[in-house]
């Protein structure tokens, strides 16, 4: 007997649900463009993805082929997550808000019973999603990523309003546009006065596609701000520069769209351990006396050979400095580094009085570009660049040994491995003949301990001749370029294999490994045909 007004109330419940969930959509997006208040895809990588172990993760990224696909996929599957929800508790809220208006019909839009079911579920969606979101029950905090730089407390307020907003966004939208279709009467009753029912649908239709338009339009804007046209940059080629140009620094990034920092409203703080807890503003960092410092940074997913490599000049305060200021406490057993886009990662407390560890503001004589970090990030020297924390905030000294997301995946060297690669010839262009010169050239890095000498071998490791260093860098903490002039002797495949010695004598192991999870050993090995 009820069966066609509920089947009528569903079919509105349903619509209603999804032009509801479209205008959060807008209201989600606005906030994230505007308001830098990370998305539920952003909040939901940060919570769950540290917890993805290294092997796991790369099988994942490798089923999107890569991270900028895997990127793609959680931005679009989460909005389409939202709108199936949304659209199924509209229909909820249809079933609720028809057994109300049987009970008491005709008085509002809005029945009693409707408007509670909205504000309970607008209420424990929030509770729920503050429960997962934040510190309270979890190791550490994801709501206080602000992709506009905020500190940390006030970042997780934002993203606390911000979500309650969204909520009640819907809330809101979805019993009005109900109240609105069905009208005040029972939708049992053949022909309610007014608008008939079906037209007032169809113009909810309407508003349907022009939410659409404009969560697609805003979607669109977000996506040309987002990383995946320079996620996972190489810095490649046989031309490769001793400091690298700032366009071409290689750059990874676990966001999706990285943070924009406003210089006015960041701060970075100093506390945890220490005696006295320090605010910096931009301009207070920048007046402290300055070093200029050449440091190469690796990824520690950069294969053998690869591009995750690169080198500059920055200028910034020494992390010594900063520390000895903030007189820290003894006990400390490890330095958290925080940033801006919830990302975070720790160094062992040796880092406090590393004088090559770095506060830094400045890359190339420019700001910091904002793939790399504006306004401020570390550069903490030994370590694989998921220690060089971007977009840094907060600085916390700990008395005991954490881990933070890559380091949680197990992505966790303690040191960087000793490594050197060939960059030139490109033998795709050049065909090596008896007798010709053909200068082989390269780089090797140790990260912390400078190069000492670097050796080749042109008969696959059988003898092995010294190459000549073409470059030194100011610092222990940057890469070396080499040279070694190869006149092949003998017509035939040529193995050509490189190997560096750190600065205290240490050889740069044979022992192949790959990237997963400690950073890839071993010597790269390049195989060539030389012609009469
Ligand atoms: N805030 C923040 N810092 C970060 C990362 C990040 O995703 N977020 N990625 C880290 C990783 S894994 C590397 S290898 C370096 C890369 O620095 P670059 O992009 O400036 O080359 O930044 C590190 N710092
Ligand atoms: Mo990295």
């Amino acid at each position: 007997m009820r069966a066609p007004g509920t089947f009528k109330a569903l079919g509105i419940g349903l619509l209603s649900g999804l032009v509801a969930a479209l205008a959060m959509t807008v209201v989600m997006l606005v906030l994230r463009l505007l308001a830098g208040i990370p998305l539920v895809a952003e909040l939901g990588g940060d919570r769950f993805l540290p917890f993805v172990g290294v092997s796991d993760f790369l099988d994942l990224l490798g089923r999107f082929g890569g991270p900028i696909g895997a990127k793609r996929f959680a931005l679009i599957s989460s909005f389409e997550g939202i709108l199936l929800t949304g659209v199924l508790v509209g229909a909820l809220y249809a079933l609720v808000a028809e057994r109300g208006r049987l009970a008491n019909s005709r008085r509002f839009n809005v029945t009693r019973r409707g408007g509670l079911f909205a504000v309970v579920v607008v209420a424990a969606i929030w509770v729920v999603s503050l429960a997962l979101f934040s510190g309270v029950g979890w190791p550490w905090n994801v709501l206080s990523a602000s992709f506009l730089g905020l500190p940390p407390v006030w970042a997780s307020i934002t993203t606390a309003l911000g979500l309650l907003i969204s909520y009640a966004s819907y809330g809101v939208v979805l019993v009005a546009t109900y109240g609105a279709i069905t009208g005040r009467r029972s939708l049992q009753r053949p022909t309610p006065p007014g608008i008939p029912v079906g037209r007032r649908a169809f113009l909810a239709g309407g508003g349907v596609v022009i939410l659409a338009l404009a969560s697609d339009w805003l979607t669109g804007r977000l996506v040309s701000r987002s990383v995946l046209p320079y996620d996972g940059m190489e810095y490649l080629g046989s031309d490769i520069q001793p400091i690298t140009p700032n366009d071409q620094f290689y750059v990874v990034t676990k966001s999706i769209i990285d943070p924009r920092v406003k210089k006015g409203l960041w701060r970075l703080s100093i506390g945890g351990m220490v005696e006295e807890p320090r605010t910096y503003s931009f301009e207070e960092l920048s007046s402290l006396p300055s070093v200029e410092q050449e440091m190469t940074l690796e990824c520690i997913s950069n294969p053998i050979g690869g591009g995750l490599m690169s080198n500059a000049i920055w200028e910034g305060v020494r992390l010594r400095d900063m520390i000895e200021a903030a007189r820290p406490q003894s006990g400390v057993e490890d330095v958290l580094f925080q940033a801006a886009d919830g990302y975070a990662h720790t160094a062992s407390p040796e880092v406090l009085t590393d004088p090559n560890a770095l506060i830094a503001y400045r890359m190339n004589g420019e700001p910091l570009p904002d793939r790399h970090g504006y306004p401020v990030r570390a550069l903490v020297p030994g370590y694989y660049g998921e220690a060089s924390v971007k977009w840094l905030t907060r600085i916390e000294l700990l008395d005991q040994d954490t881990k933070r997301y890559y380091a949680i995946q197990g992505w966790e060297a303690k040191g960087v491995a000793i490594s050197s690669r060939f960059y030139a010839p490109d033998f795709g262009q050049v065909t090596p003949r008896v007798g010709m010169n053909i200068p082989l050239r390269g780089i090797a890095f140790s990260g912390a301990q400078g190069i000492s000498m670097v050796k080749v071998s042109t008969d696959g490791g059988q003898s092995w001749q010294q190459a000549e260093i073409t470059y030194t860098p100011n610092s222990e903490v940057a890469w070396v370029h080499w040279r070694y002039n190869w006149q092949p002797g003998s017509v035939g495949e040529s193995r050509l294999i490189v190997r560096a010695t750190d600065g205290n004598g240490n050889l740069q192991t044979s022992e192949g490994s790959s990237i997963n999870p400690d950073g890839a050993t071993g010597r790269q090995q390049i195989t060539v045909n030389v012609e009469a």
